[in-house]
């Protein structure tokens, strides 16, 4: 069968199996969006290329399949690149795909030119320019495997616009990958699985570390029995959290700057570290020279280089983290902890017991209030899709997720302008599910404009904006290390109520605590997205706070006051 590049782009998209492309068109790509008309992909048009990127995203992490984004040449693909290292940073499984000027014109300065490989070669697990129609469906293929195989990430394939308009012969069978099918190799001896297993069984204060890497691998089931199995408690990572329910009594919370207090001491007391599917990022690890220093390290890990880059261990276990935990299970001895659960749980002392909820009204609205409320109306249930700053914060302390995929944020490069298009992916992989914006001020101000998008696609979120009037993350850090010097930190927002209206949404500002169940009520209630703009205390700070370089134990915590950090146990 004769194809132009173009149906064949298309045409192999359907059959491995997509069904929504995130996208904006433009002259280099305009081909391929003339076959797109005639297939049966949805094809969802964004207000920014950004926003495509963060939809494809949002799309991969709620699904755990892949998300696909699509652009035109030159200022389409450049404004696709925070998306990408995003996704990059994340191990998000993203495919980008480009238009280009026509092949012989290639690196003559043409109208929309940019070398978008040569840009996102640093910043993709993979690259590549396309400029024969006879190579569209082959590299297709490859880019998908790749994009989803080992260690996740995006990848771009850039079509010039020649490849797209010629026509060649296009036969699924012959067009197959030509790389190693997907295949993890256990690169780990016999010797480094008994080394672990004998630490395993003979820890008296272990800790395990969970992070996204059990997400990644469908691994939430083989983890929960492991954790049980061996009785060790668990703490996670930002990205981790959902991976185990936050209702297990082995459940202890957060780890790292934001995590709570008793974690890190129990991190920093313990004598055995297990991590799983986690990347010690500094963020996790505070300074590393202090770090968990009486404590044995096994490191269960698919990517090599990340063994030893930052926190040396006694055994790397590298591969799937649910195919090690499989084969760890029987080994491993149930051990009684009971005196190193009793150990953590003092540490806890009373930041652990004090709800929020008890506490008087004294008439302020704060975001921990916001968020905890959202938790128990959505009853832990929802998908909540946070943009980065304090608000991301108080939602990883306050939401107690019980589900994988229900925490959707931006981690490693820490994306403002992230949860609102993330927001919309999600709602695609996951129609029935209840998906929650949860924004700052400052950082929905950079992707509103997908509020255009949500209308028209008539899809329905529900839109939380914790709006504090700051840059609320980098005032915070102006009042802790530079004298409360709040430069380009104030900030002025639009009426977001009018600003929804104008989009044809609804909107409710929400200035008192009893207003809050209320209007999520409404919210959650109503078929259309609706748009909550939550006027919180504006100088409030996220406690605990390890500062940056500092030793894991050495945190900021609150100073005496009717304020609580933790809200009641879920
Ligand atoms: C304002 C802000 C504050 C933050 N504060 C904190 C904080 O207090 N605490 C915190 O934890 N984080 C915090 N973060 C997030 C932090 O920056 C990191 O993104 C996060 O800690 C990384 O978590 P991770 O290692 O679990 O996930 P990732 O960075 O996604 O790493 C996952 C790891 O799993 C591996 N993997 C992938 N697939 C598999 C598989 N199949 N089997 C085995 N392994 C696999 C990968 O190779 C990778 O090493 C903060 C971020 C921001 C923006
Ligand atoms: C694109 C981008 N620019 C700058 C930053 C640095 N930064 C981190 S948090 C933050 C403040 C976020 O403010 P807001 O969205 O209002 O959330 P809040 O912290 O007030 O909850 C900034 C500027 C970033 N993370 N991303
Ligand atoms: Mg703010």
């Amino acid at each position: 069968m004769k194809l132009t590049g173009a149906e064949i782009l298309c045409e192999t998209l359907t059959r491995l199996g997509v069904r929504h492309i995130f996208g904006y068109p433009g002259g280099a790509i305009l081909p391929v969006y003339d076959a797109l008309g005639k297939s049966k992909l949805h094809h969802i048009l964004v207000r920014h290329e950004q926003g495509a990127t963060h939809m494809a995203d949002g799309y991969a992490r709620a699904s755990g399949g892949i998300g696909v984004a699509m652009a035109t040449s030159g200022p389409g693909a450049t404004n696709m690149v925070t998306g990408i290292a995003t996704a990059m940073l994340d191990s998000s499984p993203v495919v980008c795909i480009t238009g280009n000027v026509s092949s012989k014109l290639l690196g003559s300065d043409a109208f929309q030119e940019v070398d978008i490989t040569g840009i996102t070669m640093p910043i993709t697990k993979h690259n590549v320019v396309v400029t024969k129609a006879e190579d569209v469906a082959r590299t297709l293929r490859e880019a998908f495997l790749i994009a989803n195989s080992g260690r996740p990430g995006p990848v771009l394939v850039d079509v010039t616009k020649d490849a797209q308009q010629a026509t060649a012969e296009f036969d699924w069978e012959t067009c197959a990958p030509k790389l190693p099918a997907k295949r993890v190799r256990e690169t780990y001896d016999q010797a480094q699985f008994d080394r672990a297993v004998e630490l395993l069984n003979s820890a008296k204060r272990p800790v395990i570390l969970a992070g996204r890497g059990i997400l990644l691998s469908g691994a939430v089931r083989a983890f929960s029995q492991f954790a049980q199995a061996a009785n060790i408690p668990v703490a996670m990572t930002l990205l981790g959290i959902g991976c185990f329910p936050a209702s297990d009594a082995l459940n202890l919370g957060m780890m790292g700057m934001h995590g709570e207090a008793w974690v890190n001491h129990a991190i920093q007391e313990a004598d055995l570290l297990v991590a799983v599917g986690m990347r010690f990022d500094d963020r996790v690890t505070g300074d590393l020279r202090t770090y968990a220093k009486n404590a044995r390290k096994i490191h269960i890990e698919i990517d090599r280089a990340e063994i030893n880059k930052n926190v040396p261990v006694d055994a790397a276990l590298i591969g799937d983290a649910g195919e090690t935990l499989t084969k760890l299970l029987p080994r491993v001895e149930t051990r009684d902890h009971a005196a190193w659960m009793r150990r953590i749980a003092e540490m806890k002392g009373d930041a652990a017991v004090r709800d929020i909820q008890s506490l008087p009204d004294s008439g302020h609205l704060y975001a921990a209030h916001v968020i905890n409320d959202l938790w128990k109306e959505t009853r832990g249930e929802a998908v909540v899709v946070t943009d980065v700053g304090q608000h991301q914060m108080w939602e990883a302390q306050y939401y107690h997720h019980n589900a994988p995929h229900t925490l959707i944020t931006s981690g490693g490069l820490g994306t403002m302008g992230f949860a609102l298009p993330a927001a919309i992916g999600a709602k695609f992989a996951r129609p029935e599910a209840d998906v929650w914006v949860v924004a700052g001020d400052g950082g929905f101000q950079m992707t509103m404009s997908e509020l255009a998008t949500i209308v028209q696609e008539k899809i329905k979120v529900n839109i939380a904006i914790i709006n504090n009037g700051y840059l609320g993350m980098v005032r915070q850090w102006q009042e802790f290390f530079y004298d409360k010097r709040y430069v380009a930190t104030p900030l002025v927002a639009p009426d977001f109520v009018a600003l929804a209206n104008a989009f044809g949404l609804r909107g409710e500002r929400v200035t008192e605590r009893g207003g809050v169940i209320p209007a999520i009520r409404a919210a959650r209630e109503s078929a259309e997205t609706v748009l909550l703009d939550f006027r919180v205390e504006q100088e409030d700070s996220v406690y605990p706070m390890v500062p940056a370089g500092a030793s894991l134990h050495e945190m900021i915590r609150r100073p005496n006051s009717p304020l609580v950090e933790t809200a009641a146990e879920p």
